[in-house]
């Protein structure tokens, strides 16, 4: 496989960006522009007429999908084979199976190694049916505790949020990610611990954060006279430190085909979006992120929702040079899945080497960040729409609300202001507004696209956040980089252990004395180099 920079299609495209579509032209957005530039699937449509793209562009990026052979790659990461790995050089090794914790429906996978994950999933999720089942007919618990960080929080958070709508009335979920004791203690503080059920989720079983937080769970059930066994679950890896299951009430499993930040749909996610939205809610968000697999692998390269999305961050990070995206949900329940696509993203593809082991000589992974929108508008979109750095957006819109209720207020829904705002601020940073007066100027193309559904229900859900992780995938296949690996967070593990050592030896007042704080920093620094 060529290089990225190798890549016939690129100096194409590197010819093309000296020259890009000028939107803020008149005439350049027309209305046949914005219905041409459309893809649509089983309710979904990704609207790009407002990016920087024209029809040359947009044919030499599909022949860079082709030559990158993304297709053949996304057919060889649902099947198992080891994708996560780097040629001649130590690394994780491993097969890349997110997708089969919810290959439980029609167009299943035949590869072994995909049918020995999927079985695997399969199991778990009867379990948790059946204790969830368990659950409903004692009918003892009404909260749960998730504590998990990074990828065993964000994901499941996300998700828990945006669809509180759906969820029980007689259930909540409660999150604890950092070492953080006020905010532990302030999650705590808030229970009934007698109808609480903590459930602890580490892959690796060790992790700082989350280990302390359970200690500290189980001393509140303790000093309420509860007894922790039955009150604490667990989601961790086969022999993991956390793998044993005499000290829970119940326990679950994820393996190491499944990176952290994509486990929301593995039991990671699955035990608290379960408890909360019950068995069959947490099936469509299954079934939804499934469609969306199947979409990416099976779909003609200029039908497909990810990769096309995946070819136009491209487009914008490698040829018109932009270094970060904004990722905008008009949707105040998506608050915390711009913090999850974050670590999608960032941990993803914030790659400095190819799979080759050679340094990359082009741009990797933008940086990621957001924030729902209208709330945006009101505050960073100044930047956005007049400043000097030129920052594409990606957004995402719902037909219809989540509940049912809404007001006409000055002849309009709420719903629909939402959307119209949406639309018209996609319209305005492309377009720019022509104003004599420089203040009042608007300069226009900062490209953006759009993904807009039906409604935000559970199977939409789980289909977005396959469609952001198949976008993340694309891009790093056309990169030719590891996508699914994280040396940067593990280094930040095994320093914080050094210095927590420091403060153990710093526990008596003299040897605190003789040995300040900042001496434990500079021993640290000293140690790495
Ligand atoms: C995700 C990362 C990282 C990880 C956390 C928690 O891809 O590897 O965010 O999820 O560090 O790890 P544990 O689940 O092992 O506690």
């Amino acid at each position: 496989m060529p290089r990225f920079l190798e890549l016939k299609a690129v100096q194409k495209l590197q010819k093309l960006a000296a020259d890009p579509i000028d939107l803020s032209k008149e005439g350049s957005l027309t209305p046949e522009r914005i219905a041409k530039m459309r893809l649509s699937m089983k309710g979904f449509d990704l609207l790009f007429g407002t990016e920087r793209v024209s029809e040359p562009v947009l044919e030499a990026l599909y022949e860079l999908a082709e030559e990158a052979q993304v297709q053949k790659k996304m057919a060889s990461m649902q099947s198992g084979e080891i994708l996560n790995k780097i040629e001649n050089v130590e690394s994780e090794n491993r097969s890349v199976l997110h997708t089969a914790m919810r290959d439980q429906f029609e167009g299943k996978q035949t590869a072994p190694a995909a049918v020995e994950a999927s079985g695997k999933a399969a199991k778990e999720l009867q379990k948790l049916e059946k204790f969830l089942a368990k659950v409903d007919s004692e009918n003892k618990f009404t909260d749960i505790v998730q504590i998990g960080i990074g990828g065993s929080d964000l994901g499941p958070r996300a998700l828990c949020l945006a669809l509180e709508a759906y969820a029980r009335p007689d259930r909540r979920a409660h999150f604890i990610s950092n070492v953080d004791p006020d905010d532990t203690n302030t999650v705590f503080n808030g229970l009934d611990l007698n109808k609480t059920l903590v459930v602890v989720v580490s892959k690796s079983g060790s992790t700082l954060e989350t280990v302390t937080n359970e200690e500290f769970a189980r001393a509140r059930f303790k000093k309420k006279g509860l007894d922790p066994k039955n009150h604490v679950l667990a989601v961790t890896g086969e022999k993991s430190p956390m793998d044993d299951p005499s000290r829970y009430l119940a326990s679950f499993y994820i393996w190491d085909f499944i990176g952290g930040r994509y486990s929301a749909t593995s039991m990671v996610g699955a035990v608290t979006l379960g408890f909360t939205l019950g068995f069959n809610g947490l099936k469509e968000i299954l079934r939804g992120a499934h469609t969306m697999d199947h979409h990416a692998l099976t779909a003609p390269l200029k039908e497909n929702l990810p990769l096309t999305s995946a070819l136009l961050g491209i487009w914008n990070r490698n040829f018109l040079q932009l270094p970060t995206v904004a990722i905008i949900p008009y949707s105040q329940a998506l608050i915390r899945f711009p913090a999850h696509l974050q670590q999608l993203d960032m941990e993803s593809n914030g790659k400095r080497i190819d799979k080759t082991g050679k340094a990359a000589d082009f741009s990797t992974g933008p940086v990621i960040w957001g924030e729902p929108g209208t709330n945006g508008q009101h505050s960073f979109y100044q930047l956005i729409h007049q400043g000097t750095n030129i920052v594409p957006l990606e957004f995402m819109g719902f037909r219809n609300s989540q509940r049912e209720h809404d007001l006409e207020v000055q002849s309009t829904f709420s719903q629909e202001k939402l959307l119209s705002n949406l639309f018209a601020q996609s319209i305005a940073l492309a377009g720019g507004q022509k104003n004599e007066n420089p203040n009042k100027f608007f300069p226009g193309n900062r490209p953006n696209r759009i993904l807009l559904a039906d409604r935000l229900d559970p199977f939409t859900m789980g289909a977005i956040l396959a469609y952001y992780e198949h976008k993340v995938a694309f891009q790093g296949f056309i990169w030719n980089i590891n996508s699914f690996d994280q040396e940067g967070v593990q280094l930040g593990k095994v320093l914080a252990l050094k210095i927590i050592d420091l403060f153990k030896e710093r526990r008596t007042k003299e040897k605190a004395a003789a040995f300040p704080l900042g001496a434990a920093y500079l021993k640290i620094l000293n140690e790495k180099s």
